[in-house]
């Protein structure tokens, strides 16, 4: 067994996070043979909660599980961390515009991205959860200016999960028979499921998820829609929104962060943009990547149609004004 790395989860004390503790603590982020120590966030009102979540842990008996710190400081909860999980953020409450979840969170990820760049390890991971994702991870970033703009990415997994979800559907086939299936821009209701250059396999031949599907009307429209109104649907079903399968997301991000990407399959992440495909450039976007020795990449040469390049523009369009106003609230 390797020497105990440090992890943080924020939020730990939600909903999200009680899923996500487990499955990192099981083994299944960072391997079977890593002990971890966990670090627990929350805020102080949190604090009775995060003790019932401590006892969980404790007797769950996990045995890679050498510590848990709960705390309400940052500068304990990001001491020496490798891996960072930035779920907690305030809930949008009834009556509350966009503007003010924004201006509530931006400010969240401005005190942790100093705390990160005080206390984290200069090579930590930082994935961002709490919404607006993309742009607290660049808030995030930005008041963290001695780790790599590269070590902060936003989840877009859990689209992508959902997307391949629907594709497996519809042509009966097992999810691991899809294939690079892509979430181009924001985590939000204008990113864009993509299937122009995945593939799906059938009776053990693999064709393009266009031939597969052989409906262009549905790829463009139903299956879209479904894929960024999907949250909607959990809540309106559930009364809750998503956590377990936002937690499994979250572990996949990280895992494929950590351990790397099998050669040809893409995953998205939100990661700096550097103008690729045409998508504005300093805003955390979603590509598809590839990661090799724990570094990402954004894949090359993809094709995209006039169809696909208008949705780029409208979700890249909605990153900037996000940027825009997240940089007046923590300028103030
Ligand atoms: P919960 O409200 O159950 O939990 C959030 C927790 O964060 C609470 O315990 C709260 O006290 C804590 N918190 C608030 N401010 C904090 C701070 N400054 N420091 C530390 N902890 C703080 O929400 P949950 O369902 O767990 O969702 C968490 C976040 O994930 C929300 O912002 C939600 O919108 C977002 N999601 C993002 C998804 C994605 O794909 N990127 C999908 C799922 C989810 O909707």
């Amino acid at each position: 067994m390797s020497e105990p790395i440090k992890v943080v989860v924020t939020g730990a004390a939600g909903q999200i996070a009680y899923s996500l503790l487990y499955m990192i603590a099981r083994g299944e982020v960072f391997g079977k043979d890593q002990s971890l120590i966990l670090h627990l966030l929350d805020i102080p009102p949190m604090v009775g909660v995060l003790d019932g979540v401590c006892m969980e842990l404790a007797d769950s008996a996990l045995p890679l599980l050498h510590k848990v710190f709960p705390t309400t400081d940052p500068a304990v909860a990001f001491n020496d961390v490798s891996a960072a999980f930035l779920v907690g953020a305030m809930p949008r409450r009834e009556g509350m515009e966009r503007k003010d979840l924004l201006s509530a969170n931006v400010k969240i990820f401005k005190a942790q991205g100093a705390a990160i760049n005080q206390y984290a390890k200069k090579d930590v991971k930082v994935l961002v959860v709490g919404n607006p994702a993309n742009t607290n991870a660049l808030i995030c970033s930005h008041y963290a200016p001695t780790i790599p703009k590269e070590n902060f990415t936003a989840m877009t997994r859990l689209d992508q999960n959902r997307a391949k979800a629907q594709i497996a559907a519809k042509v009966g086939v097992q999810i691991t028979d899809v294939l690079n299936v892509i979430i181009w821009g924001n985590h939000s209701s204008t990113q864009f499921p993509d299937v122009l250059n995945g593939n799906v396999k059938v009776n053990g031949v693999e064709k393009s998820i266009f031939d597969a599907v052989n409906n262009k009307a549905y790829l463009q429209n139903e299956f879209v829609e479904t894929v960024q109104k999907r949250g909607a649907a959990v809540i309106s079903a559930r009364k809750m929104s998503s956590a377990m399968s936002a937690a499994k997301a979250a572990c996949d991000h990280m895992h494929d962060w950590w351990n790397g990407t099998q050669p040809g399959n893409y995953v998205s992440m939100g990661v700096i943009s550097d103008g690729s495909y045409g998508a504005p450039k300093d805003i955390i976007f979603s590509f598809p990547v590839e990661i090799v020795n724990k570094k990402w990449k954004i894949v090359q040469g993809l094709k995209l149609d006039d169809f696909a390049n208008s949705k780029l523009v409208i979700t890249g369009k909605e990153l900037l004004e996000e940027k825009q106003e997240a940089m007046s609230v923590v300028q103030d």
